[in-house]
């Protein structure tokens, strides 16, 4: 069928321009993270913290995915990280070139760690590979803990799941074992964090995850 070439062709493109950036970053050492999740679920609210809590931070750099503004490049920096900002304008989701156009941007050679905050959304961005190392799920206990079992392929094809917002958990009667074991039976390597920006829980234990890994 004509229309499936079509989008066989979009994704082949995406795929091999995210092989080249992926092997820029080995090249440079850089661990590249694409963070997905719903909008919301404090993907950069969780970034802001890790970024206040250490000095690694200088080791840094984000690339912001948004449909439209420019807040979360403003609260990156803010944060004292050099940021660039993706506007979509009505995509629901990053693809590789409009990553790649940004590399440029960023001084990545001070940077050992890249992050992109990919635009809010658990569907879209599953499918483009963006060139990272690392994919990691955001997921706040206010979705539900039923959000793994409803949303598969986000979960599964991440590494890492991030629950946020702890410290809501009992204002909105979620089981946080109950979100961790069904996102576990989607994808049972999935490693697992539990953060809350506001109390600091688990903030450490995710800044460790972004900056003290074994290198190549
Ligand atoms: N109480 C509490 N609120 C939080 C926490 N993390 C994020 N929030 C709040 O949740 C809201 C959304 O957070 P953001 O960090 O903007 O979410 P996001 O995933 O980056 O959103 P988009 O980029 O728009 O998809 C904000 O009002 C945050 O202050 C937390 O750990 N505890
Ligand atoms: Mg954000």
């Amino acid at each position: 069928m004509p229309e499936v070439k079509l989008k066989s062709k979009v994704m082949q493109k995406n795929d091999e321009i995210a092989a080249v950036s992926r092997e820029r970053f080995k090249k440079a050492d850089i661990f590249c993270v694409n963070l997905i999740g719903s909008p919301g679920s404090g993907k950069t609210t969780l970034l802001e913290a890790a970024f206040r809590s250490t000095p690694d931070r200088a080791r840094c750099a984000v690339i912001e995915g948004d449909v439209k503004t420019e807040n979360d490049m403003n609260r990156i920096l803010a944060a004292g990280v050099p940021a660039v900002q993706i506007q979509t304008d009505g995509a629901c989701h990053l693809n590789a070139e409009q990553v790649a156009g940004m590399l440029d941007r960023l001084p990545l050679d001070e940077a050992r760690v890249l992050i992109i905050e990919n635009v809010g959304n658990l569907i879209c961005p599953v499918s483009y590979d963006l060139g990272e190392e690392s994919r990691l799920i955001v997921i706040s206990v206010a979705e539900g803990q039923d959000k793994p079992l409803k949303y598969p392929s986000a979960f599964m094809s991440a590494q890492v799941m991030v629950v946020t917002t702890a410290d809501l958990a009992p204002h909105v009667d979620v089981d946080i074992d109950g979100l961790i074991a069904n996102a576990r039976s989607i994808n049972p390597k999935l490693e697992v964090l539990v953060t809350s920006a506001r109390t600091g829980q688990g903030i450490d234990a995710f800044s460790k995850f972004l900056f003290d890994r074994p290198r190549r």
